[in-house]
């Protein structure tokens, strides 16, 4: 297999508004993450993605961007930009930024003349349509709740905005739009940026005429007619030989509602569009047929299944982006751990179980300190999709409001968004003004002050998971395999490249999990690489029941 970089790299997700403020606002700033990059380091990550630090009026915290070439001013300035990225580059680490370019913000330039006149020069840069019968032209939902268009006065018209409405949609279909993208691409990459990850990019493309689901329902989820669309590839190719193929660099794509057959076209070995792309599959597994908020236990059954998929099906034809949670996701720790009794050991186990199979690792802020899901008062929560979600179901739709903020409590982006826990101050040492949104009361005992004092930290072991892809080559290039497919609590495979076996042993569940070998190991599983229960005896290597939360690799020459 090709070696590439970008396959033997782990990546850190920073969100940058909760991640450090130096300057007391309550805001994360750039400075503020500068001044964290040598514990980044510390950790082994070589790759940096930013969540969005262009300007933005912040509807959606940064993913409405108001202008792709400048930095938003509550995060610093282009200098603080260039300085940070020079503190990576000069540590060995490179910087991914976010491509928002589904949509812009309501209030980029772009779309303030477009919506000024029909006649503009810009018009075509959006996707406006009249109306039918005094309503909206399809019946399309948003991603936010509510239709996914919106009347403009000024024109009589609507625009569609897959998110808010302070997010309208670009029309790709126009080729100036993608010039302009594409400048915009090379502008950055100019700077010295080494990747981007590219926001819900199988969107770009609509359907022609973009037609109202079938069903005659008034509002539906018309997702089967903008994602991976019909010109899609199309677009992403172009974007490839236009800009991609002229730089040394990293592309992920966020892809809602990709299928591993759609990824072997966008994560495609012979490079013609994207490197990778982040798949929802297995984000879904515990969304019962209401969608998101109608939370079910997950099955490790279909944990299995999915991820086996995926990594089977992409075999020798594309690359895996490995990912637990990131900024719309809970924490993984409480969603498919336990954080409270095992939380440091399902934490370990789970970070083992992701960064041992084939693809590209993604840590996001927090995760290697075990940071969990929190409670916070409604009043206390920012997400516009919480937002809107709530306004929906409760006050306009009567639902029952305790089982909303259950859903919440669950599933809500916030759960990852509350600033990241430093120390066991009063801000957590996010910072020394008022927090934008609340932070983690468990912060007094889940802070990184904490994990760097503790060898038996989860800092520490994801710092072990880093060192040992390095390595070893297997973990990065092995071919994975499912073993021990009946066993109800362990998750349990192998990799192998050459001579070599690496055997995967996770107890997903509190109790105690035994196994039997598997067969072809003949009980010769080899050399223990790491455990999560350091403080065992060699006992480990060869007991045939694995504890709560237990996690163990091995490798077999
Ligand atoms: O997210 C796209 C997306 O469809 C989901 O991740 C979604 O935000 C979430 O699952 C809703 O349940 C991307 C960004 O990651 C997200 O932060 C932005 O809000 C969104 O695009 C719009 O830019
Ligand atoms: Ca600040």
């Amino acid at each position: 297999m090709e070696r590439k970089w970008w396959k033997e790299s782990v990546v850190y997700q920073i969100y940058p508004r909760s991640f450090m403020d130096s300057n007391g606002d309550g805001i994360g700033d750039l400075p503020g993450i500068i001044s964290k990059l040598d514990y980044l380091h510390e950790l082994g990550v070589n790759v940096v993605w930013l969540s969005p630090v262009f300007k933005s009026p912040n509807d959606d915290n940064g993913y409405d961007i108001s202008d792709y070439q400048d930095i938003m001013d509550e995060f610093g300035t282009l200098n603080d930009w260039e300085d940070l990225l020079e503190g990576l580059h000069s540590r060995n680490m490179k910087l991914m930024m976010d491509l928002v370019v589904n949509h812009s913000s309501d209030e980029h330039k772009w779309f303030i003349e477009s919506r000024s006149s029909k006649d503009d020069s810009y018009r075509d840069y959006y996707i406006w349509r009249p109306g039918k019968d005094g309503k909206e032209p399809n019946n399309w939902t948003s991603v936010f709740s509510g239709p996914a268009w919106q009347y403009d006065q000024e024109t009589d018209e609507y625009y569609l905005h897959l998110f808010s409405k302070k997010q309208p949609d670009l029309n790709w279909a126009n080729p100036a739009v993608r010039k302009e993208i594409h400048d915009m691409m090379i502008w950055w990459l100019d700077k010295g940026i080494d990747g981007f990850r590219m926001d819900v990019i199988n969107l770009i493309s609509k359907a022609e005429g973009l037609p109202s689901t079938p069903g005659g329902k008034r509002y539906d989820w018309g997702g089967d007619f903008f994602m991976n669309g019909p010109h899609v590839h199309e677009y992403l190719q172009e974007m490839n030989r236009e800009v991609l193929s002229k730089y040394d660099m990293m592309t992920v794509g966020e892809c809602p509602g990709a299928s591993v057959e759609d990824a072997t076209k966008y994560a495609n070995n012979g490079g013609t569009e994207l490197n990778m792309i982040f798949t929802f599959e297995h984000m879904d597994l515990d969304s019962g047929p209401g969608g998101k908020w109608d939370v079910q236990p997950l099955k490790l059954d279909d944990l299995k299944e999915c991820m086996t998929k995926w990594q089977k099906g992409l075999e020798g034809k594309g690359w895996n982006s490995l990912y637990l949670n990131n900024h719309d996701q809970p924490r993984m720790v409480s969603r498919f751990g336990n954080d409270t009794s095992y939380r440091v050991e399902s934490a370990k186990m789970l970070g083992t179980f992701l960064h041992m199979m084939q693809g590209t690792p993604y840590i996001y802020q927090g995760e290697e300190i075990g940071m969990t899901n929190v409670k916070l008062d409604l009043d206390d929560y920012k997400d516009i999709e919480i937002l809107n979600m709530y306004r929906e179901k409760v006050i306009e739709g009567q639902e029952d409001q305790a089982k909303v903020m259950e859903s919440i409590y669950m599933k809500g982006r916030d759960n990852a968004r509350t600033p990241m826990q430093w120390d066991d101050s009063q801000n957590a040492g996010f910072t020394t003004g008022t927090p934008w949104l609340k932070v983690n009361p468990n912060h007094a005992e889940i802070n990184v002050k904490q994990a760097l004092e503790d060898s038996n930290s989860i800092f520490y072991y994801y710092q072990k998971l880093i060192k040992l892809r390095k390595e070893h080559d297997i973990i990065v290039y092995g071919a994975y395999d499912l073993v021990l497919k009946e066993n109800e609590q362990i998750y349990a495979y192998t990799r192998t490249l050459d001579h070599e076996t690496l055997l995967v042993l996770c107890n997903f569940t509190e109790e105690a999990a035994p196994f039997e070998w598997p067969r072809h190991l003949n009980g010769e599983a080899g050399q223990l690489l790491i455990t999560n229960y350091a403080d065992q005896g060699c006992d480990t290597i060869s007991s045939n029941t694995l504890k709560p939360y237990e996690a163990r690799v091995y490798l077999s020459k």
